[in-house]
């Protein structure tokens, strides 16, 4: 199998209260697990494509991927890439504020941390349905955007340094309909450590 789970870098309790242990375990070892199949599922018609790096696969709109399974490797593919980049950048040992130069970044472009995050939480309260609000890098500046079910800003050749997952599966059995509510507590496990790994590296 080409594409594999990545280990959950923590226990599935380890982000409570603010993301329970059922949520995480059902996000975590179904949801993902479930893109992660139907991805090599779909590649098995391209074996080719099963050794390219997932950035690759989604670049240009999944340029790559013959139309028959476009769909299937846009939606399981960025489900796979997106999922693997949630559950690093959250962590039980949160600091609470951004450091180092995406912090800097942060406050360049939005002029507080307060402001950021109330622009962040804004994104994925206007995303209709499924999806993500991201936090992206361009040239030396970060912006924030939101995007469908589970495209990737790769998708459009932009690099994502962080993202939230705002499709129910990710909150619905311990928030409900309160989207806002799970938004707000997301901040308290964010790994801003990793955030500011992946502003350096992007
Ligand atoms: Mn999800």
């Amino acid at each position: 199998m080409p594409f594999t789970l990545p280990s959950l870098p923590y226990a599935p309790d380890a982000l409570e209260p603010h993301i329970d242990r059922a949520t995480m375990e059902l996000h975590y070892g179904k949801h993902h697990a479930t893109y992660v199949t139907n991805l090599n599922k779909a590649l098995e018609s391209a074996p080719n494509l099963a050794e390219m790096p997932i950035e690759q696969l989604l670049a240009n709109n999944c340029a790559a991927v013959p139309e028959n399974i476009r769909t299937a490797v846009r939606n399981n593919g960025g489900g796979h890439m997106n999922h693997s980049m949630f559950w690093q950048i959250m962590t039980p040992g949160a600091t609470g504020k951004p450091e180092g130069a995406v912090g800097e970044a942060i406050l360049a472009a939005f002029g507080s941390l307060d402001q950021f995050k109330e622009k962040f939480n804004a994104a994925g309260a206007a995303r209709f349905g499924s999806g993500w609000a991201w936090l992206i890098k361009e040239g030396s500046k970060v912006e924030i955007i939101s995007s469908a079910n589970q495209d990737n800003p790769i998708m459009d050749g932009k690099k994502a340094i962080m993202g939230l997952d705002v499709w129910e599966h990710a909150y619905y059995l311990k928030y409900q309909n309160r989207r806002p509510e799970y938004m707000a507590a997301w901040w308290n496990v964010v790994n801003w450590k990793e955030v500011e790994a992946r502003f350096q590296a992007a």
